[in-house]
């Protein structure tokens, strides 16, 4: 994934035609288009394709299974034409292995600390042990709070700057894309804000140089 930006558009956008707009029209400010499971819901696994000639497609699925299940998942969705899958890690070190293995070239993210204020609940709690086995484990890289810029800078001592962190909630969920990138973060991950708004690609060209002006 390029790392020009440092911002990754999250598409939870359910109308496929709105979705396809929105990426032609920031595509240039992002590095990277994220979906989650209300636009493959709404426009089926296909988008995956049409999007990724558009952009690189980090597939936020958030994988959590026995590693055989996890296996044909990334399998697919890496088919499909993602560049990169987000999995869980609290199903484990066999099952996380099994993804990374699965995904190849293909980049795998996991998830430490959640950022919404359910994360603080159980996944603040585990969040250095999945950070240390993500290390383990070869994935490329970790999700973190942008809500929380002390925790995800916590994260980041931790596992020094061999693993990229993205870093959602930005915007809609309070947190800020300078907070987090001097937290830390390598990327920013922002949704509603850039999606809702009347002309996306001025929200997109703000955050991006904001985090270009650091
Ligand atoms: O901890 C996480 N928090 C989070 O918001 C892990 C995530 N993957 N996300 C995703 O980031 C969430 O599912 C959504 O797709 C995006 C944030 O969107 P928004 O709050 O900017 O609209």
């Amino acid at each position: 994934m390029r790392c020009e930006t440092r911002l990754v558009l999250a598409l939870d956008e359910t109308s496929p035609h709105r979705a396809l707009d929105v990426v032609s029209e920031v595509c240039g400010h992002v590095d990277a288009v994220k979906v989650n499971w209300p636009l493959i819901l709404s426009a089926g696994p296909e988008i995956i394709t049409r999007l990724s000639v558009m952009s690189d497609v980090i597939c936020d699925f958030k994988i959590a299974d026995i590693p055989n299940t996890d296996r044909l998942i990334v399998e697919r969705t890496i088919e499909l034409g993602a560049s990169a899958v987000i999995v869980h890690g609290f199903t484990g070190e066999d099952s996380l292995s099994a993804c990374v293995e699965a995904a190849k070239d293909a980049e795998v993210y996991v998830v430490t600390e959640m950022s919404h204020p359910g994360g603080e609940m159980f996944t603040s709690q585990h969040a250095e042990e999945i950070a240390d086995m993500a290390l383990r484990c070869g994935a490329h890289g970790l999700i973190a709070p942008a809500t929380r810029p002390e925790r995800l800078s916590q994260i980041r001592s931790r596992i020094g700057g061999s693993m990229k962190i993205l870093s959602p909630g930005v915007g809609a969920q309070g947190g800020s894309a300078s907070d987090a990138i001097r937290a830390g973060a390598d990327y920013v991950i922002v949704g509603r804000s850039i999606y809702q708004a009347d002309k996306p690609s001025d929200v997109a060209e703000s955050i991006k140089e904001e985090i270009a002006a650091l």
